[in-house]
């Protein structure tokens, strides 16, 4: 067998959605340099090399054994020719040098410490670099304006890098189905993103809300947050509102890739009381009131949809990020589709309806057809109806992992 996989290359389809991708990875020294590249690139705003990276993780993510001879990538996809120096580096000599080096830069540093925060991109991180802020202490120092969200990962940072146990995404599912539960007796709500793929950490913890009555989600979202803020319970939050009619898609134009949910951000308070556990923090010697703290703040999203999207929301908050990305290049290249997490377009048939319509009546049509009628607008109620759409064999959430 030893023999085999030292002769056989390895065959890996081109597209994330189209494989099995388990949380199992027998490259993960190699995956792990090439994530890294990946995350350097996408703070430095150069979003096509960092995408490249990411592919090239994913394919050896899928591979069924370890790579040990650069012979057995022949032939595989999305391997170009950065990656492929990267690998056969760690294969030679045990180590990347770019890998090593960037892990080394002050700027990565920096831009890893700044993008820590909640609320801060990497072009404020960028920003604050070229002033001369390379740390928390530094701009706690500075007197930059910092907006509340930036306030609040600043205040609770250490917390929040502290990966998310699936008891505390649990436990925190519990309470907010309970307020879910006592805002609408209908009301569903499901655990999404990398919980939902069968992690067992995570950044944070993504909730997917709707109403088995469209329309019935209306209102939600804002008896929701007060339940949860009357209790104590957020430290921070933003809602945004749903805004998927009012933008860009109209007749002709295919659905944006950003999601337009109403969407809550927050900063949950979890007491230690809620998971059976007491604050895990590394750093209590060096703030001692973490010590007497009995809860961790953690990052929680909530979004809700319209039943008639929420099998597209389903699909698109479970994530990876990379197996998304892939689904909708898939959509789009491969089958002449647009797919985004409310729903699926068919861009090569006709639409008649291209006119003079006055804002309203566009606004109404533009309704119709996406959610009422069967138009370029494909229904699906079910993941495995959408992915049956796509010509796509199902892949089950735990094999999302790309
Ligand atoms: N997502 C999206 N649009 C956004 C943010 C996220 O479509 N603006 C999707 C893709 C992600 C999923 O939702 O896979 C959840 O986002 P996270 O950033 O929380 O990613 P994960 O849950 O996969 O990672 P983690 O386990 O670190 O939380
Ligand atoms: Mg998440």
């Amino acid at each position: 067998a030893v023999n085999d996989s030292e002769v056989t290359p390895f065959s890996v389809p081109s597209y994330a959605c189209q494989r099995r991708s388990t949380l199992e990875n027998h490259n993960a020294v190699l995956t792990d340099a090439l994530s890294l590249l990946a995350e350097k690139a996408e703070l430095s705003d150069e979003d096509g090399r960092g995408v490249a990276f990411r592919r090239a993780a994913a394919v050896l993510k899928a591979l069924p054994s370890a790579v040990t001879k650069m012979s057995q990538l022949t032939g595989l996809p999305c391997l170009g020719e950065h990656s492929l120096r990267v690998i056969k580096d760690i294969l030679e000599n045990g180590a990347s040098s770019e890998v090593e080096s960037t892990k080394e830069s002050e700027r990565f540093k920096a831009l890893k410490v700044l993008t820590g925060i909640f609320g801060v991109g990497s072009k404020t991180a960028d920003r604050w670099i070229r002033e001369g802020i390379h740390n928390l202490q530094q701009l706690r120092d500075s007197g930059q304006t910092l907006n509340r969200a930036q306030q609040a990962g600043l205040e609770h940072y250490d917390d929040i890098k502290q990966p998310v146990s699936l008891a505390e995404a649990e436990a925190i599912r519990g309470i907010v189905g309970k307020a879910v539960a006592s805002v609408s007796s209908e009301a569903q709500i499901v655990l999404t993103g990398g919980f939902r793929r069968g992690k067992l950490t995570g950044h944070d913890v993504d909730f997917l809300i709707t109403h088995p009555e469209e329309g019935s989600e209306v209102g939600l979202m804002p008896k929701l947050v007060s339940w949860l803020e009357s209790r104590g319970l957020l430290l921070y939050q933003k809602t945004t509102r749903n805004s998927y009619l009012e933008c860009s898609e109209g007749p002709g134009r295919p659905p944006s890739n950003i999601d337009r949910f109403e969407r809550c951000l927050s900063i949950f308070k979890l007491s230690a009381g809620q998971t059976g556990s007491g604050v895990q923090s590394e750093e209590t010697a060096a703030s001692p009131s973490a010590t007497e703290r009995q809860w961790r703040a953690v990052r929680v999203d909530l979004v809700v949809s319209p039943i008639s999207q929420f099998a597209f929301a389903l699909l698109g908050w479970t994530g990876s990020k990379l197996f998304e990305r892939e689904l909708r290049r898939w959509a789009g290249h491969e089958k002449g589709m647009s797919l985004s997490s409310h729903a699926l377009y068919d861009s090569k048939q006709v639409n008649g309806s291209k006119g003079s319509a006055s804002a309203m009546e566009e606004k109404r049509s533009k309704l119709i057809s996406c959610h009422v009628l069967q138009g370029r607008y494909i229904r699906a109620s079910s993941e495995e109806e959408i992915f049956a759409h796509l010509g796509l064999e199902f892949i089950p959430p735990t094999e999302r992992n790309a």
